[in-house]
């Protein structure tokens, strides 16, 4: 959920398909399937992926909301199928399972997953009913969704990039300092996502030697919001500000384990001498910055700089070369369950960072510019904007 702009995603890992409900969406937006599949196909790419991604080819189906080509208002649903569906049919039915036919139960739980305290919680002797929800395979979903944010902050001139900064340990050099569009095109074109090819480099092997040990390597990367208007969010109230929505939203993400704003825990070791944005103003483009260590929240507000916030994803929990684990069935010690994954998903994980920020801007834009349709949004949004250019 995320302020009017709201959504419920559902769906199994290996299930016959993934859907979204979103509510909120103005009337009157020019919505295709082509403007969600330009995102899908970006998160499903990356070195480092495993079998999964070369048996899918996400696209979506709008069941509704939508109606030659504009928003209508109601509610919007998306479904992905999931084409591996073909291949788990039996073992995912909804009905009985099929009569003669040996069903495996997963019961080796893997350290770091959802596994152990899923069984637990819901009471499963067999794994598969949680790792089929607690899969990163529900993050398609939540990318369709972000298509329709994206779309709506689109009219608007806001637009998000991500890259990746680290691997496995290996991070980018902290001297690359480059225009947002150039970042933006060297991520696009690297198959890490990164956008120092010394970096890219450094990281792919370092993925190599991962999968060549059986083992898995997490990293961070970076979303940056560009466009977005003074004043979305509030300090008024705790799950008003922005900073702290986003870290919500950030830290939601499947694997993700910190999330940084601006500067993050840097702020923490300088003098607010060394942290603080100063504050400048001329006729020509009114206030201006002299940094953007505050990643453009302050008080939980954005304040015109561009929204720069950073997750840490930790290495995937499904090893080739197991870790120790004990059998829920036997209690005996045994190797957690090897199922078929990834080596590193942070590139795919960028995308799904660049969703959850368009899901947050898109709610928080709504409360400040709010209106049932487009046009009467638009209206909201270039008063305020005329009258801040008086203020
Ligand atoms: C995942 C395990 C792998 C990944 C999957 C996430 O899937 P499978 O078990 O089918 O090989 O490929 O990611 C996706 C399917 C996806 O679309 O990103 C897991 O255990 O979280």
């Amino acid at each position: 959920m995320s302020g009017m702009f709201r959504f419920l995603t559902a769906g199994e890992s290996h299930g016959e398909a993934l859907v979204a409900v979103i509510d909120g969406v103005p009337a009157g937006l020019p919505l295709a399937e082509s403007h969600i599949n330009e995102d899908l196909a970006r998160r499903q790419r990356g070195y480092g992926r495993g079998g999964r991604m070369k048996i899918e080819r996400d696209q979506v189906h709008i069941l509704s909301g939508v109606r030659w080509g504009s928003t209508l208002g109601g509610p919007i649903t998306l479904q992905i199928a999931n084409r591996d569906w073909e291949n788990w049919k039996s073992t995912m039915s909804v009905g009985p399972p099929e009569p003669g036919v040996a069903q495996k139960q997963v019961t080796r739980p893997r350290p770091g997953h959802a596994d152990l305290a899923g069984a637990m919680k819901y009471g499963h002797r067999d794994i598969r009913n949680v790792l089929e929800r607690s899969s990163a395979r529900e993050t398609t979903a939540r990318v369709a969704v972000a298509g329709v944010a994206r779309r709506l902050l689109d009219e608007f001139g806001i637009t998000i990039l991500s890259h990746v900064t680290e691997i496995g340990g290996v991070h980018i050099s902290p001297d690359l300092d480059l225009p947002w569009e150039e970042l933006r095109r060297r991520a696009e074109s690297s198959e890490v996502r990164c956008a120092d090819p010394a970096a890219e480099a450094a990281m792919v092997k370092a993925i190599d030697e991962a999968r060549g040990k059986g083992d898995t390597l997490g990293g961070v990367f970076e979303v940056v919001a560009l466009g977005c208007p003074v004043g979305l969010g509030s300090y008024v109230q705790w799950d008003r500000r922005l900073d702290g929505r986003l870290a919500q939203a950030i830290c939601s993400i499947q694997a993700i384990k910190g999330c940084e704003l601006g500067l993050g825990f840097e702020t923490a070791r300088r003098p607010g001498s060394a942290v603080h944005d100063e504050i400048l103003f001329d006729r020509e483009s009114g206030f201006r910055r002299s940094t953007n260590n505050a990643g453009g929240l302050e008080g939980g507000v954005t304040n015109g700089q561009p929204v720069i916030a950073r997750a840490a994803m930790k290495p995937l929990s499904t090893l080739r070369t197991p870790l120790r684990s004990v059998d829920l069935a036997t209690k005996e010690a045994v190797e957690a369950v090897v199922e078929r994954s990834d080596v590193c998903a942070v590139p795919a994980a960028g995308i799904v960072g660049e969703a959850m920020m368009a899901i947050v801007l898109a709610g928080a834009f709504l409360e400040k510019f709010g209106g049932d349709g487009l046009e009467e949004i638009r209206r909201n949004y270039e008063t305020y904007l005329v009258s801040l250019k008086t203020w």
